[in-house]
């Protein structure tokens, strides 16, 4: 499995804007390579019943599947991975417990983004790239931000945070290997349609094809 390709286009659900399902479902028909379930305050009964329907739609797909903040539910629903911020159970500790789960980790600096590859993050989930709504107590990196840590560390970055389909090519351009994106798709009129578009133009970049 090449987790740098796999981590291009990486959905995560918001029910503050749409069931997770539905979502889910639209955005892996289109093309999303990754989601993540990032269910705050819900019952651990509850994401565990979540948990196991996008288990099951995502391996349809051949898509990964994370789980957010929560390593017993990512392990109850045979998640691929966990996203770890630093309010979290520590790196080194989750990959103790659960040897075989990927584990991404949030970063909203450069230093944190060195000390979660140094704690043996597999991959850096880096942000906010811009203001967002959607986490409004992330710190913003900045595009020159993301550039930094991209150059700095060798596991995969994916780029999260006021994202959208007019700046992700700048996003791009930085050297991330995927992009995060709660409202560009879960807020859209028609997720499917919004994903297709989002891949397209992820798609597009990646090949060489980037055409702006
Ligand atoms: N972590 C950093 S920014 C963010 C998270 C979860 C929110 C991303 O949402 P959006 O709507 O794509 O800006
Ligand atoms: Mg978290």
């Amino acid at each position: 499995m090449n987790l740098r390709k796999k981590l291009r286009f990486y959905v995560i659900t918001d029910r503050r804007l749409r069931n997770e399902v539905e979502t889910v479902e639209a955005a892996l028909k289109g093309g999303a390579t990754a989601i993540q379930l990032r269910l705050k305050n819900a019952s651990t009964r509850e994401m565990i019943q979540i948990g196991n329907k996008l288990r099951k739609l995502t391996a349809e797909y051949g898509a990964l599947f994370f789980v957010d903040d929560r390593l017993d539910v990512a392990l109850a629903v045979d998640a691929d991975g966990v996203q770890l911020g630093p309010d979290d159970m520590p790196v080194s500790m989750a990959r103790e417990l659960a040897p075989n789960l990927i584990i991404g980790a949030s970063v909203y600096s450069f230093e944190e983004a060195l000390r979660a590859e140094k704690d043996g993050a597999d991959y850096l989930g880096a942000g906010a790239v811009f203001p967002t709504v959607t986490k409004k107590d992330a710190r913003v990196l900045g595009l020159d931000g993301l550039r930094k840590v991209v150059k700095s560390v060798n596991i995969p970055v994916v780029a999260i945070g006021g994202i959208t389909h007019e700046n992700v090519r700048d996003v791009l351009k930085t050297g991330v290997d995927g992009i995060a994106v709660i409202s560009a798709v879960v807020g859209a009129p028609d997720v499917r349609r919004a994903s297709e578009e989002l891949k397209a133009i992820i798609d597009g970049f990646f090949e060489g094809r980037d055409v702006s």
